[in-house]
């Protein structure tokens, strides 16, 4: 099923810091960044040290951080703790921080990581000094100019974008998490330079955007692509959207440079998510992205049950080092979390697929008429 081609070496350049997985978003809530460094043991303890070049990025500026956000923003950031929280009544609702965005202890810091991973593994790329970047610490799509979203604050992704545009006239952006990346879609909606395209869960479902017929705007017309699922979407189906739009995008488009989002709450059994993808139907996404063989970024994002989120990225991480990990997995600091098993899988389950073929074919057809009556 997965293929890798040794041939096509990949120089790997990783970004983690090992202060990421203390940041707690607080009791009860689903996003946990320790799942970052139960996926960080896994790839350590499979070996794909020996592949990789490992780095810990410098934590993103102040300054870095307004080339997309504004000051009043990154200052209240900065500045907010939970014990001084009280002072900040009118900016908690300006900025939006609150049940989905609590202001944690580090909160600042843990944004710093995120960005400066996403925006070092950019500019190694810009480089030319690797073809691959990771950072699951990145991903973090809904994150607006001037306000916090859907557990992000700061937009690692437009950062790092903002960074490949120094070099690259243009930018692919594709995002695999259950949800709309809104945030990085709205930050270049009217730009041609930057096109994304978000496959995401619609409908009743958060943060509500995301529709077909949302395809950008003034220069960005046709730059933004919507591919909104129902409940249940299985390997396959997901096979047969997923590859034909992005290789549309790619003929269309020809990006010099892709950034890809590897949300893991469209997995199967996620505790927010809906869909019904195993790991490997997740991970196909990754190693066809991959295969274009253009210099590639690639984030976190969502995923809400760990131990699903941990195996696929560290299965990802394989592939983009051309290697297929063995299903028995090592041991590893957190190996007690991937019982009863202990094996490198996420198995779907029996829900229904809402998504008909029918209803498939027309937003492919939609979509590929879009583009193919548009010059770029
Ligand atoms: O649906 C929403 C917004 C509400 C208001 C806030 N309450 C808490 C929930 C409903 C309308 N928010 C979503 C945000 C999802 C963000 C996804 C992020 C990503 O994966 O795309 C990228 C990293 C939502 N769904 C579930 C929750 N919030 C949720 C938040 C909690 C919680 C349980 C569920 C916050 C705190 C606690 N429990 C203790
Ligand atoms: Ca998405
Ligand atoms: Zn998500």
């Amino acid at each position: 099923d997965l293929k890798v081609d040794p041939t096509q070496k990949k120089r790997v350049a990783y970004f983690y810091d090992a202060d990421v997985g203390n940041y707690a978003y607080g009791a009860g809530h689903p996003m946990k960044p320790h799942r970052i460094r139960m996926a960080h043991s896994l790839i350590m303890n499979y070996g794909l040290y020996k592949k990789m070049e490992i780095y810990r990025a410098k934590p993103a500026t102040k300054q870095e951080m307004c080339q997309f956000h504004t000051d009043e923003y990154i200052d209240f950031l900065s500045r907010v703790t939970p014990d001084n929280l009280e002072m900040f009544a009118k900016e908690q609702i300006k900025f939006n921080v609150g049940d989905d965005c609590p202001v944690f202890d580090g909160l600042f810091e843990y944004c710093g990581i995120s960005g400066g991973g996403s925006m070092e593994g950019a500019a190694r790329l810009n480089r030319g000094k690797c073809d691959v970047a990771i950072n699951y610490a990145g991903g973090l799509h809904h994150a607006k100019k001037s306000e916090a979203s859907g557990f992000c604050y700061l937009n690692d992704i437009v950062l790092g974008i903002i960074e490949l545009l120094r070099y690259h006239p243009r930018v692919l952006y594709v995002d695999i998490d259950v949800h709309h990346g809104d945030g990085v879609e709205e930050a270049f909606y009217t730009t041609d330079r930057v096109m994304t395209c978000s496959f995401h869960k619609y409908g009743e479902f958060f943060p509500g955007t995301g529709e077909l017929r949302d395809i950008g705007v003034g220069k960005g017309k046709h730059h933004a692509v919507n591919i909104p699922l129902r409940d249940g979407i299985d390997d396959a189906t997901y096979k047969s959207i997923f590859e034909p739009v992005v290789q549309k995008i790619m003929d269309w488009y020809q990006p010099s440079a892709v950034v890809l989002q590897c949300g893991g709450d469209s997995l199967s059994g996620d505790r927010l998510g809906c869909f019904n993808l195993s790991m490997k139907g997740h991970a196909n996404c990754v190693n066809f992205v991959k295969l274009f063989g253009i210099p590639m970024m690639v984030v976190g994002g969502g995923g809400y049950t760990m131990r699903n989120v941990s195996r696929t990225w560290t299965y990802e991480s394989g592939l983009l080092n051309n290697v297929l990990l063995p299903l028995e997995l090592p041991y590893n600091e957190y190996y007690e979390y991937y019982g009863p098993d202990y094996k490198l899988d996420v198995r779907p389950s029996n829900m229904y697929n809402y998504n008909s073929p029918e209803f498939l074919n027309k937003i492919l057809t939609n979509i590929v008429a879009n583009l193919e009556n548009t010059k770029h």
